[in-house]
This record gives structure tokens, C-alpha cells and sequence, in this order.
């Protein structure tokens, strides 16, 4: 089949560049409206499309894909994360998935950092209080924060993002631990500066800040419970850029409140776009509305990987991102 007459269903709206590019190329249909797509609507993009280009707000599950006509031939998902797709289903019914890796690795870290910072130095609520006209002059004991220079980090997930973010976290003065399944080789680790912990439960206690980098699966599903917050020192630090429900949000928000802990900084949610309401009201949590790749150069490159991938597998060859189980 030519690539003009594949047919590429977008399910939201990406930049313009990039549905342009996609209406030169193959048989494009856009969504001018940017509203999610229902269930039904997903559906029927699934059965008059060989492509489907979903994001992280579609949940392409086994039942969708089950139900779906032998023509559509591939899930191409706009963003890195593909755990609203399933994968397994698709592979069984022979549809390829792929997604964008290492495009937002270091918009991401960026982010992870900058909450860091923001929670730490209390950025948030001192430009609130100043903004509410509460700033009276200078005072010696005012908006305390806690300094980062010396502290450790503990990184869990030491993958793309992970890694950038140690190397940003250095540069800040922090000694970087990180737990993942994997040990990096001796060369990576030097070259980043970073212990390993085989042992989460023995890392999360000695931690300043601890960053979650690690994809969301069955395995790290509230991989931050309520007994590992409980484990955490009062003054740590909890940041999460990766997916929401790798931390039981409620605990998360109780262990705030009975001050147990020292402060959040949230980029993603358990229910997204819902955010517990005592995580919404709590002035030591920064939240964020999923800002981690958004950046105007990002998301034209993940336009630009998604097009990769399609374009290669109209021309009948393996694509560079596919996602396997
Ligand atoms: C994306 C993300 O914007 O790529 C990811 O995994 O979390 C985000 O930065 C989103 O997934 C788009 O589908």
C-alpha cells in the first residue's frame, strides 16, 4: 500500500507541522476539535483507519483492539509512555505499536529539576504570597526552605530520563543514588556519578529527594505506598514526572498533612486530570498539569518520530520504535 493512501487517524490535535507534514504524506484525518475521543468515537477511528495515532488521554484497551477490523495494522502513540495501550493485546492481533522515546528525555529532567528546586526553595508559595500582597520586606526567618548543595538524591528508574536528570543534579551539588532493576555498567555510573541500591526499601530512608523516572506497570503500581512513605525521613522531598500511579496519591496527601514529609512536587496524577483534593489545597505540594514534554520543540519531535515510524512501515520495513511485551 502507498503511503498516500494509508489512512492516519489523529486522535487529538498535534502542532501544526507535524498534520501538515501527515496531510502531505498519507490519507491524514485530523481532530480539529482536540476534545478526547469517547469510547465510541475511538472505536470507529480504530475500524475506518490502518493507522491510529492515540495519546496518553485514549485508552486503547484489549477490548478495543480485539474489536477492531484486521485492516488497522498499527498503533503509533504520540508520547513515550504506551501503558494506556495494550500492548499484548496488539501484538497477539498482529498490530505493530510504537512510540516517541528519548525526544522529551531532556524537557523531562528539566522538569524533574525544576521541581526540585520549586519545592525546595518553596518557589510556589512564596510567589503566591507575594502575588496575595503578603510580602511585608525582607525577614530573616521568613519562607524557609531547605538548601540542596550536599543532599542526596535517589533516583528510581535509571533509564533516559533518569540519567539526565543526574547529570543535571550533580551540577546542584547532589550526591544522586538510584535504584533500578538493572545495575548500570561501571563506565555509566562513573561517568554520572551515581550509586546503586538493588534495595528500594533500604535507599528511600538515607534520601533528601527522591525522583520517580520509572515506567508505570503492573510491577510499580503505587510503587510509593503507604509503607514506603512511612519509611521516608519528615524533610524528604517526593517528585514524580513519570506517571501517577506509580504513588498511592491518597497516602501521599496524608503523609503531607501529618507532616511526615517534607514536600511534592507532582508533574502527574493518579486519576489525571484529577488531583486529590488534599494534594490541591496542601501549600508544600507543586503540581503541575503534565507539563513534562511540553515544550513547542518536543512535541514537534515527537511529530516527527511518530511520522518516522509510520513512514518506515509504509515502506514495508520494521519501524525504529516498536514497543514489545
Ligand atoms: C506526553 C508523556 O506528552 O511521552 C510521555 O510518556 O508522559 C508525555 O510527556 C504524553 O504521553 C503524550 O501522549
Amino acid at each position: 500500500m502507498s503511503a498516500r493512501s494509508l489512512k492516519v487517524t489523529l486522535t487529538r490535535r498535534l502542532p501544526d507541522a507535524v498534520e501538515t507534514r501527515m496531510r502531505e504524506l498519507f490519507d491524514a484525518r485530523l481532530n480539529l476539535t482536540d476534545r478526547p475521543m469517547s469510547r465510541q468515537e475511538l472505536a470507529q477511528a480504530m475500524a475506518s483507519s490502518d493507522v491510529l495515532v492515540p495519546t496518553i488521554t485514549d485508552r486503547v484497551d484489549a477490548e478495543l483492539i480485539d474489536g477492531a477490523p484486521d485492516t488497522l495494522k498499527m498503533i503509533a502513540n504520540f508520547g513515550a509512555g504506551t501503558e494506556h495501550v495494550d500492548v499484548a493485546a496488539a501484538q497477539a492481533r498482529g498490530i505493530l505499536v510504537t512510540n516517541t522515546p528519548g525526544v522529551l528525555t531532556e524537557d523531562t529532567a528539566d522538569l524533574a529539576m525544576t521541581l526540585i528546586l520549586a519545592v525546595s526553595r518553596r518557589v510556589v508559595e512564596g510567589a503566591e504570597a507575594l502575588r496575595e500582597g503578603r510580602f511585608e520586606g525582607w525577614t530573616p526567618t521568613w519562607m524557609m526552605g531547605r538548601k540542596l548543595w550536599g543532599k542526596r538524591l535517589g533516583i528510581v528508574g535509571m533509564g533516559r530520563i533518569g540519567q539526565a536528570l543526574a547529570r543535571r543534579a550533580r551540577a546542584f551539588g547532589l550526591q544522586v543514588h538510584y535504584h533500578n532493576r538493572r545495575q548500570l555498567s561501571a563506565m555509566i555510573e562513573e561517568e554520572l556519578g551515581v550509586t546503586w541500591w538493588d534495595d528500594l526499601d533500604a535507599m528511600l530512608p538515607r534520601m533528601d529527594v527522591i525522583s520517580l523516572n520509572t515506567p508505570a506497570t503492573a510491577e510499580t503500581r503505587h510503587i510509593v505506598s503507604a509503607e514506603r512513605l512511612s519509611r521516608l525521613q519528615p524533610h524528604a522531598i517526593l517528585v514524580n514526572t513519570a506517571r501517577g500511579e506509580l504513588i498511592d496519591e491518597a497516602a501521599l496527601a496524608r503523609a503531607l498533612i501529618e507532616n511526615r514529609l517534607g514536600g511534592a512536587g507532582l508533574d502527574v496524577f493518579e486519576h489525571e486530570p484529577a488531583v486529590h483534593p488534599d494534594l490541591l489545597r496542601h501549600p508544600r505540594a507543586v503540581l503541575l498539569p503534565h507539563l513534562g514534554s511540553a515544550t513547542v520543540e518536543s512535541r514537534q519531535d515527537m511529530g516527527d518520530r511518530v511520522i518516522l515510524n509510520v513512514m518506515t512501515f509504509a515502506n514495508g520495513h520494521r519501524p525504529p520504535d516498536r514497543v514489545l511485551t
